[in-house]
């Protein structure tokens, strides 16, 4: 196929009266702005006309009608007859006007990068048909940082990465050919994103090696063009790990001396580079706790190295305890990221940004929004979303995530009474912060479709596209990858379309139900299901099922106390059983299986029906992709009826794991006859 790897930036040919739509656009093109950045743009923008639309763009002289291609100023220089916009930095001004009897097609950025976001959006729009004609469009990202993150490590596996090896690293090198580095870099730009943690946060050392800081150097080299900053997680035990000194307290002036020379030697090389991405004192790895200090200390060390070069640490507020007494039924887990970094809000340097989970324990099937993004008013923060389905069906399983991604962004916090969604948090808006963002974790890797099967792929442009602007609803995202990914076919793009937006709910419905977590294997695979697996243990993902009930008490009146750590109005909704919604009854509560919910199930019976619902659903996905054969190319067309076909399988192994289980604990026989002592009979 070979064009695998271009995922949504295929520009495939558009039918002859498609073409004949776009016939008036220019046939020239000025290029105002001289830079790595603004190459690719121009580059971008001749390569996606010439394979759509079948013309190949020319310089203008001066007459003709033509593409501009500028940042706003060299625009303004040139058609003075334009009033400005004012945009953001990475914001852009699509604009189709007359002026002096001449057609003008501008493509105009705040900074390179935002003429490139540009040159992007315009191809978006042509492969999806949209008109562009008599364009006039301003956007703006709706925060500063929108970071992706790869958990690969240097001897070319990546964790939890389902999508071959890495793009960055192989035997303890980097790679010498980085061309699919590269490729990266051009999707990643192609959403607005705009830097890369490389290496695992469960971070090596190495790479802060004065022999290694050369090679993260063409790292940064292929990625420059496309506007994607470079930058590494941290060790922060590097100085004491690496030899150079016996200790690596935050606090100690020879550790911060050695951070300072570290960083300055990384900047000679890369003098864009990004800066860090910490996990400290989580499972296992190395933090200021060893030294009695705080996180805050640890992050401060770190970002007045990287501040006169302009850089940023994001430090993640996913450190718990892993050795949790079980027993204990006041301990919880998912209490730790507020309890940690609460207590620290106004400490943090203003180049930090807490990077937090959207859900308070791990990446499960369905969450609560982390409590934390209404406990920092003085503190920046991040979002951090996973794109790779770690617990969610690892790229084998279908789940567009979007819809999950959404709740969390778009969750109230009523601070003060008043609307505060995350997404308005983490994006520095209401506390008026100078920065923050969002995260996703990737782990793309050398397979050709990238994360391992092409529909998953949806998730990595859905993540980019909300970074963007998280008020674009999942419905319009996965419009817009179906067609850049598969064409305009309407056949294919509502099948598709449809089957994506039902696939976490499907997924949901055959693993964990009511916010019980994901019910796989904790301590293995993250795959199968083993609900056993999450109990009596130091981990913390306790489902606390026994004869009598299922679930966790996190109340304020009898539980953990978690739901304490939300604002008055959210603990208002999740406290009282009468107001907590089904989805989440079992994260916040412990109730008997006889327990009615709203929707006038018991909980028990929700847990056979849902199981049973949603094996079928999963069969039934594979049944509507064969409405597609003919439709698209054989080669996806197989690739993904096989993942389906398998998928459909995985659904009953589920289902029956699952149902089995509960059926054991809780004693009580499905209605419908389907488990337990009925279905012997
Ligand atoms: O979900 C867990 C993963 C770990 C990961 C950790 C984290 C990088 O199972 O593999 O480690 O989260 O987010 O730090």
């Amino acid at each position: 196929m070979g064009t695998e790897t271009n995922a949504w930036l295929r520009y495939a040919p558009l039918d002859a009266s498609s073409v004949k739509k776009y016939a008036r656009l220019p046939s020239h093109f000025e290029a105002l702005e001289n830079s790595l950045v603004a190459d690719s743009a121009r580059k971008e923008l001749i390569q996606g006309i010439s394979r759509m639309l079948g013309r190949s763009l020319q310089p203008g002289s001066g007459r003709e009608d033509v593409f501009i291609l500028g940042t706003l100023p060299e625009v303004h220089k040139l058609i003075p007859e334009l009033k400005l916009p004012n945009l953001e930095a990475d914001g852009y001004w699509l604009k189709a006007a007359q002026i002096r009897r001449r057609n003008f097609f501008v493509i105009a950025g705040v900074n390179d990068r935002g003429m490139l976001y540009g040159v992007f959006a315009l191809l978006s729009k042509i492969a999806r048909e949209q008109e562009v004609l008599h364009i006039d469009e301003l956007e703006q990202p709706y925060g500063p940082l929108r970071w992706i993150n790869q958990w690969d490590n240097l001897n070319g596996r990546i964790e939890r990465g389902y999508g071959g090896p890495s793009i960055f690293f192989a035997d303890g090198k980097v790679r010498d050919d980085l061309t699919r580095a590269g490729q990266y870099a051009r999707l990643l730009a192609s959403l607005g994103i705009n830097g890369c943690t490389i290496n695992n946060v469960n971070a090596d050392p190495r790479v802060f090696r004065s022999d290694f800081i050369p090679q993260i150097k063409r790292i940064a080299d292929v990625f420059r063009p496309w506007g994607v900053q470079v930058s590494l997680s941290a060790d922060l035990s590097a100085p004491k790990a690496l030899g150079d000194l016996d200790t690596f307290d935050p606090l100690d002036p020879k550790v911060a001396e050695w951070w300072k020379k570290k960083v300055d030697e990384i900047y000679g090389e890369i003098p864009d580079f990004g800066g860090f991405t910490v996990k400290a004192d989580s499972e296992g790895q190395p933090g200021p706790s060893t030294y009695g200090r705080t996180q805050a200390d640890a992050a401060n060390l770190i970002a007045r190295a990287l501040k006169p070069h302009g850089g940023v640490v994001f430090y993640r507020a996913f450190v718990y305890n892993h050795h949790l007494d079980w027993r204990n039924l006041k301990n919880d887990r998912a209490k730790a990221a507020y309890d940690n970094f609460h207590p620290l809000d106004g400490q943090f340097d203003d180049n930090v940004i807490i990077q937090i989970k959207n859900g308070p324990i791990d990446f499960q099937v369905r969450e609560p929004a982390s409590p934390l993004f209404a406990g920092l008013h003085h503190t920046n923060e991040a979002i951090e979303l996973q794109i790779t389905q770690e617990y969610t069906g690892q790229q084998r399983q279908l789940c567009f995530l979007v819809p999950m991604w959404k709740e969390a962004l778009d969750f109230d916090m009523r601070l003060d009474d008043q609307h505060t969604p995350v997404k308005a948090l983490v994006a520095g808006r209401v506390f008026h912060r100078p920065t923050g963002g969002f995260a996703g974790v990737a782990n793309v890797g050398m397979d050709l479709s990238w994360l391992g099967n092409s529909l998953a792929m949806a998730n990595l442009y859905g993540f980019g596209r909300l970074a963007w602007n998280p008020d674009l609803s999942a419905e319009s995202i996965i419009e817009e990858w179906t067609r850049l990914t598969f064409g305009n076919d309407p056949q294919v793009v509502q099948t598709i379309d449809d089957m994506q937006l039902r696939s976490w709910h499907i997924y949901e419905n055959y693993t964990g139900p009511l916010g019980v977590g994901t019910l796989t294997n904790i301590t293995g695979n993250h795959y199968d299901p083993a609900p056993e697996s999450a109990e009596r243990n130091g981990w913390g993902q306790w489902i606390r099922a026994d004869h009598e009930g299922i679930g966790m008490d996190r109340t304020i009146a009898t539980g953990t106390g978690f739901i304490g750590q939300y604002p008055p109005a959210v603990q208002k909704i999740y406290e009282p059983l009468s107001s907590c919604p089904d989805e989440l009854l079992l994260f916040f509560h412990h109730v008997p299986y006889t327990y009615v919910l709203h929707s006038g199930k018991t909980v028990i019976q929700h847990f056979y029906d849902s199981h049973f619902e949603g094996a079928e659903q999963a069969a039934q996905l594979a049944e509507q992709w064969k409405n597609l054969h003919g439709r698209i190319d054989q080669g996806r067309y197989s690739e993904i009826l096989a993942m389906l076909e398998y998928q459909a399988g995985e659904a009953i192994v589920w289902r029956d794991a699952i149902c089995n289980w509960i059926y054991q604990l809780s004693g009580i026989a499905d209605q419908k006859g389907r488990v337990g002592v009925q279905a012997r009979q």
